[in-house]
């Protein structure tokens, strides 16, 4: 085997954000931006010589060259054997379950999610661990750390590999494996969920759409809802993945799927409709005209959990991410189950579900999973909302989103996301709200009175490991929350995340428009962080 040591010089800012390393595409085609990035995990991973790695993307523009470049990378370094979705591809809870299923050591994932693609889009790349999710902070740290200091990588001087013919072929000593990227998640589905019931729900008339956004889920969505469960044809709309998603922006929100909308809000709208992202971890649910906020998703799921086969015993606890809602909090306390609280990010549940301690867990951005993979599961969301009509006949999501508020009370709930805001002004801002949150503790603020207020911080009861830093909270007596971040998964400026939140336990006071119950909090989170002044901007680009 002929091994290239390329001499190489470190790039900057090689960090990984909240999930993986995200930039344009024009910055990873830069010679050796990849290679930087790839070779610091091999120099910083240990044992994973000879063992066995899982490769693949959603699809996007570059997927397939990078494909290429890691693959003779990794037959360079020592791998053993790569298992590679046919074309490269493999939606990102796909990934997991595969990595989980063949026990392979990791696996590298190629994707920047929800971020437009095209050569003009973002690409992404991270790294998963042997439990399938997300690399911890810590290895992510090492890898950044070793990017600062990256002089040369090793590579082979051979022809591309067919990524499109299933089977075996050999690059110098390494196994590359092509497989079926949909079969394994399919099997995995079918353990969890009763696809006989689902079939006879589907074939009674109760329609479903399914919008893959023309991105990675189509194959899947059309493998499980079309030809599986005899779904009619068009039950998924946009299922053939693109490399720039058509022009869309494959983020399923009541902003990007405006197609799904549409149809949902129509007359003889679908039962059940459904979008997911770019690379298909993510899930926005809607009914009959009914949006159901993904914290409220997670907390209907659990109540309802052992209506599922795969649940039936119950679940061992759930987890949320610090921005969630606490709709699932109401749930557990009822229920009895322990209930965590971790910053943003899937990284923060693998320890969680790892140690059995966490069955379910969600995030208010349209995430939602349990611990059949270590990632989150788009689909999974939606077989598992299927699932409780068809054990729930003849009550509409709307109704048993109702009648959960009903029981538990309703979390008003919406997020108010500033994108493409300066830099500068954006970390001013936050600095402003950690030196001043604090010192809010007892005063009334539009009759709404602090509890207490602080940056989040956090510390993992498996492993103790802390993660500082993670939003600025203002909490109120009344249970009432502002949360301010700013994101780690952008590519442009700096995006600024507000989330509110108030709870409402009168069923009478159920029906009132989310903006319209939350707009106090929402001029209060204005005022506090000063957002107009600092940023220039009077409203947020997205509500969700
Ligand atoms: C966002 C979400 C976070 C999610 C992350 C990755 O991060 O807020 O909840 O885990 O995206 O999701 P941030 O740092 O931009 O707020 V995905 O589907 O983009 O991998
Ligand atoms: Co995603």
């Amino acid at each position: 085997m002929n091994v290239s040591e390329i001499t190489t010089r470190p790039f900057e800012g090689q960090k990984p954000g909240t999930s993986g390393l995200r930039k344009k595409v024009d910055v990873f085609r830069q010679p050796h931006y990849l290679e930087d990035f790839v070779q610091a995990w091999f120099d910083t991973l240990e044992g994973y010589r000879g063992t066995t790695l899982v490769l693949g993307g959603d699809g996007r523009h570059y997927n397939r060259q990078a494909a290429q470049t890691i693959l003779k990378m990794a037959a360079a370094n020592g791998v053993g054997r790569v298992l590679v979705g046919q074309g490269a591809l493999l939606s990102t809870p796909a990934a997991s379950c595969v990595i989980r299923k063949h026990r392979a050591f990791g696996g590298f994932i190629l994707s920047a999610s929800h971020n437009p693609g095209g050569p003009d889009g973002d690409f992404g790349i991270k790294y998963n661990i042997t439990n399938g999710g997300p690399a911890p902070e810590k290895y992510t740290e090492a890898a950044y750390q070793r990017t600062l200091g990256i002089d040369r990588y090793r590579t082979l001087d051979v022809p591309d590999v067919d990524l499109d013919t299933l089977g075996e072929s050999r690059l110098g000593d390494m196994v590359v494996e092509i497989i079926d990227p949909v079969s394994d998640y399919v099997d995995l589905m079918a353990e969890l969920f009763d696809f006989a019931a689902l079939e006879k729900l589907v074939q009674s008339g109760v329609r479903v759409c399914f919008d893959a956004m023309h991105a990675i889920t189509g194959p899947y969505a059309r493998a499980i809802l079309e030809d599986r469960l005899g779904a009619p044809a068009g039950s998924v709309i946009n299922g053939v993945p693109l490399e720039d998603f058509g022009g869309g922006h494959p983020d399923p929100n009541l902003k990007h799927a405006h197609e799904l909308v549409e149809i949902m809000y129509s007359d003889g709208a679908p039962a059940l409709g459904a979008a997911s992202d770019g690379d298909g971890d993510r899930n926005m649910i809607l009914g009959d005209r009914f949006f159901v906020t993904p914290s409220d998703s997670l907390a209907v799921l659990a109540a309802n959990a052992t209506l599922i086969p795969g649940y039936r015993d119950g679940l061992a606890g759930v987890a949320r991410s610090m921005p969630t809602s606490g709709a699932v909090d109401r749930v557990a306390k009822d229920m009895g189950l322990p209930c965590f609280e971790t910053p943003t990010g899937w990284k923060f549940f693998g320890n969680l579900m790892d140690a059995g301690r966490a069955t379910f867990c969600g995030e208010e951005s349209f995430g939602t999973s349990s611990d059949h993979v270590r990632e989150k599961d788009g689909l999974w969301a939606v077989l598992a909302w299927l699932n409780v009509l068809a054990a729930r006949p003849g009550q509409s999501v709307a109704d048993i989103v109702r009648a959960h508020w009903k029981r538990f009370g309703r979390n008003y709930y919406s997020r108010h996301d500033y994108e493409g805001l300066d830099t500068g002004a954006a970390e001013d801002l936050m600095d402003h709200l950690r030196a001043t949150v604090p010192g809010l503790e007892g005063m009334s603020l539009e009759g709404y009175k602090v509890a207490t207020g602080d940056d989040f911080a956090y510390t993992d009861p498996v492993d103790g490991s802390e993660s500082v830093g993670q939003g600025v909270r203002v909490m109120f007596e009344d249970g009432s929350r502002i949360v301010y971040r700013l994101s780690g998964t952008g590519t442009e400026g700096a995006t600024l995340r507000v989330y509110i939140e108030r709870f409402e336990p009168n069923p009478a006071r159920h029906g009132i428009e989310t903006q319209e119950a939350l707009a106090d909090l929402i001029g209060i989170a204005r005022g506090l962080a000063e957002i107009e002044a600092r940023t220039g901007r009077a409203d947020p680009t997205v509500i969700t």
